[in-house]
C-alpha cells in the first residue's frame, strides 16, 4: 500500500497503545501459523499476519471521551461471512486474506473511473483516527478507533457527475482468499450502497486500521466502509470496487432479508428487528475476555448517538417505514 507504516519492531514502547494489542498480536500470530501448520518462528512475519504502525496519523475530536475496546476485542468478535458465519470465525480463518497490493476498481458517474492501486487513491489524504461507537443489528456495539480517511474527499477527487445519485460497494470475490466464499452463505460479492449525501457526510470513513494498527484481515483489510449512524452491516469490508450510480444499489442484506434489513438501516431503537428489540445493546469492551453475552447493556440511541450531525440527511423522511 502507499500508507507509510512502519514495522510493529521499530516501534517504541510508549508508542504502543495498550498491552492487550502486543498480546493479541502474539495470539493472533499464534493462531494464525497453528492454522496454516507453520511452526511460528521468531522471524515469521508474513504479510497476513504482520501487524504494523501507521504513521502519520492525526487525533481527532471524535470519541475523544471515548474508551476504546480493546484490540482483542474489536478483532475476536467478528461478522465477516466470507471466512464464515460464526464471530470467532474470521480471527481464525482471515488469515489467507492478501491485503497488499490491492486495487479499487472505480465505476459508473465520475470524471475518473478505471483500476487505481489503493495507495494512489490514499496518498493524497490526511489518515486520521476517529473513535465512533458502532452498532451491530445483533444488538450489540463496541467502541472503535479507527484510523482513515473521510469518503467523501476521495469521492470528490473522482469528479462525480449529476448523475451520480448513489454509491455502490462491493466486496473480493476469491475462492482462494475468502474460503467460505465456497458455501452459499450469503450471495458473493457482499454488495452495499450509501445515497450520496450519506456518502459525502464528514463522518463517513473508508478505514485503513484500527487502534493506530493496519487493519486487521478480519476487520476489512486493506479498506471497509464505516458509517457509525448505521448498524454495522452497511460497514462493507475488502472493498474493490466504488461505483457512482443513478439508482439506488442492491445491498446484501436488504436483498437477503428484506422485512429484516432496509436499505437505509439508520439505527432507530424504535423499530424492533421482526425477531428481537433494538432498544438496547450489549457494549463489548474486550475487557475481561470476550463474553458478549454477558456485557452491560446501554440504552441505544437515535442514529446511534451522532443525530445532532446526522438527522438533517433524513429531514421530511418516514424512518419507520424507511428502516
Ligand atoms: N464483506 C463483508 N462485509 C461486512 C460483513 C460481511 O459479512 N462481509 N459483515 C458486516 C456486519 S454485520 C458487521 S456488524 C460489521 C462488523 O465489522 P467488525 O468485524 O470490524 O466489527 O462488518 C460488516 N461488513
Ligand atoms: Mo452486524
Amino acid at each position: 500500500m502507499l500508507i507509510r507504516i512502519k514495522k510493529a519492531s521499530d516501534v517504541s514502547s510508549s508508542e504502543i497503545t495498550s498491552k492487550e494489542a502486543i498480546l493479541n498480536r502474539r495470539a493472533f500470530m499464534t493462531a494464525a501459523a497453528a492454522a496454516s501448520g507453520v511452526a511460528l518462528l521468531p522471524t515469521f512475519a508474513g504479510p497476513a499476519f504482520a501487524a504494523a504502525r501507521l504513521e502519520n496519523v492525526k487525533k481527532t475530536k471524535w470519541g475523544e471521551a471515548e474508551k476504546p475496546a480493546t484490540l482483542e476485542g474489536i478483532t475476536s468478535h467478528n461478522n465477516f461471512y466470507e471466512f464464515g458465519t460464526g464471530k470467532s470465525d474470521p480471527k481464525r480463518n482471515a488469515h489467507t486474506l492478501k491485503p497488499k497490493p490491492w486495487t479499487v476498481e472505480i465505476a459508473g458517474h465520475a470524471e475518473k473511473t478505471g483500476t487505481f492501486d489503493l495507495d494512489d487513491l490514499i496518498r493524497p489524504h490526511q489518515l486520521e483516527e476517529r473513535i465512533y461507537r458502532m452498532r451491530c443489528v445483533e444488538a450489540w456495539s463496541m467502541v472503535i478507533p479507527w484510523v482513515g480517511i473521510p469518503l467523501g474527499d476521495v469521492l470528490k477527487r473522482l469528479g462525480p457527475t449529476s448523475k451520480a445519485k448513489y454509491v455502490a460497494f462491493e466486496t473480493l470475490v476469491d475462492h482462494e482468499q475468502m474460503p467460505a466464499q465456497r458455501s452459499p452463505a450469503l450471495p458473493w460479492p457482499y454488495l452495499e450502497g450509501l445515497r450520496m449525501d450519506e456518502a459525502m457526510h464528514p463522518l463517513t470513513l473508508l478505514a485503513v486500521g484500527i487502534h493506530g494498527e493496519v487493519m486487521p484481515n478480519q476487520n476489512g483489510a486493506p479498506i471497509r466502509l464505516v458509517v457509525p449512524w448505521k448498524y454495522g452491516f452497511k460497514g462493507i469490508k475488502s472493498i474493490v470496487k466504488i461505483s457512482f450510480v443513478e439508482k439506488q444499489p442492491p445491498a446484501t442484506w436488504n436483498i437477503q432479508a428484506p422485512r429484516e434489513y432496509g436499505f437505509y438501516s439508520n439505527v432507530n431503537p424504535e423499530r424492533s428487528h421482526p425477531r428481537w428489540s433494538q432498544s438496547r445493546e450489549r457494549v463489548i469492551t474486550g475487557e475481561g475476555g470476550i463474553k458478549a453475552l454477558f456485557a452491560p447493556r446501554a440504552e441505544t440511541k437515535m442514529f446511534n448517538g451522532y443525530a445532532e450531525e446526522v438527522a438533517s440527511l433524513y429531514a421530511g423522511m418516514d424512518l419507520f417505514n424507511n428502516f
